[in-house]
């Protein structure tokens, strides 16, 4: 039996998105019938549907891999979730691959053969595929289990939505990418919906220093709120970044991040890290074909340069704990959600992410 729903369709690379009826097939073997409760607008959808994201994408698709809801169906073979569960979209995590066996990392081998589920949507008679093979822009979706992770129901769904990546991504890149300590100095390069919380993580591992950078003034208050304790405006800065940078961190941080996608600021990221031990985690997503400068000499001085993605963090067994933290108060993401707009308004807030607005936008169903 198909289930009719409404989704919004990116047709082609950077048209506005069409709201439309679309018909979504029943789930099959290890798939979940979803109703979606809300969903985050994330940077790295505008670079999938603009077209110069590495990740690439197939079109038509119905993009948004942030998302919350409730479990309607289950298709056969699902053991682990069941109608009126709630659940966040996530990458997957199948627990059966040797990724998931192994206990390094996160890319799960259905991340390492593509996003890209098989489609199982239709509009107009075309098939639509699913960004991510998720699609959170849409009523209902049907994904596999393993990109579900089941979690507590008190939790608010915009919250938890914004756990499906973002705010996941950052407080991951602190704590289990980065594994950050007690006592550390840390700079993050970039203070949007990733980068503060990258800033939380830091706090939450005990980090002293948290320096935050950002070209934008405005985002200064918000950095020392959740937990910097220093602010760079390198718009006004005279002089310097880095210098500067390894002056208030006398001598280097001991983690670095970038968190927005620019090959310029991941250079002075690797930079700011400390001589000896310094470790700049790449969060951002550059575009398609920019290539990272690093001279080797900086490797040799010790710095150590890598990158995450999702924090490092596997959804299924990972996320319930993170909900925990939520809602024992650990990390703050009511302040950071800054808009909030129904489905038919997924154009207009990209507009506004295009021109830098707010921090995390969420569609509410
Ligand atoms: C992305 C980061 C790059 C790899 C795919 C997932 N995270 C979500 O925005
Ligand atoms: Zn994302």
């Amino acid at each position: 039996m198909t289930i009719r729903t409404e989704a919004a369709i990116a047709y082609e690379v950077g048209r506005p998105m069409v709201i439309e009826q679309v018909e979504l097939d029943a789930p099959g073997e290890g798939e979940v019938l979803v109703e979606v409760k809300a969903a985050g607008l994330c940077h790295t959808d505008l670079g999938v549907w603009e077209g110069h994201s590495p990740i690439g994408a197939t079109f038509p698709l119905v993009l948004g891999h942030e998302g919350a809801g409730i479990v309607l169906e289950t298709g056969p073979g699902v053991t682990d979730l069941e109608p009126g569960d709630h659940v966040i979209t996530f990458a997957p995590e199948c627990q059966l691959c040797g990724a998931c066996h192994s206990t390094k990392g996160n890319f799960c081998e259905a991340v390492l053969s593509g996003y890209g589920a098989e489609p199982s949507i239709t509009a107009g008679g075309r098939r639509v595929f699913a960004g991510y093979g998720v699609g959170t822009f849409a009523n209902h979706l049907v994904t596999t289990s393993s990109r579900l992770a089941r979690v507590r129901k008190d939790a608010p769904f915009d919250e938890i939505s914004y756990l499906s990546c973002g705010a996941t991504t950052g407080i991951g890149a602190a704590l289990i990418e980065a594994k950050v300590e007690a006592g550390a100095s840390v700079v993050v390069f970039g203070l949007g919906g990733i980068g503060l919380n990258i800033i939380q993580g830091a706090r939450m591992a005990g980090a002293t220093t948290i320096v935050g950078v950002d070209i934008n003034p405005q985002k200064g208050a918000m950095a020392l709120q959740l937990g910097a304790t220093h602010f760079v405006d390198s718009s006004t800065l005279e002089g310097d970044l880095v210098g500067h940078l390894l002056e208030l961190t006398r001598g280097g941080a001991d983690y670095t991040f970038e968190a927005v996608g620019n090959i310029r600021l991941m250079e002075q990221a690797l930079a700011t890290a400390r001589i000896g031990w310094g470790v700049c985690t790449i969060v951002g997503v550059a575009p398609s074909g920019e290539k990272l400068g690093v001279l080797p000499f900086d490797l040799i001085m010790g710095r150590k340069l890598q990158g995450t993605a999702m924090g490092g963090v596997r959804g299924k067994s990972q996320l319930p704990e993170i909900v925990d933290w939520l809602m024992e108060g650990r990390f703050d993401l009511k302040s950071l959600i800054t808009a909030r707009m129904p489905l038919s308004a997924i154009n207009e807030g990209y507009d506004g992410m295009r021109r830098g607005e707010g921090l995390r936008s969420i569609i509410t169903f």
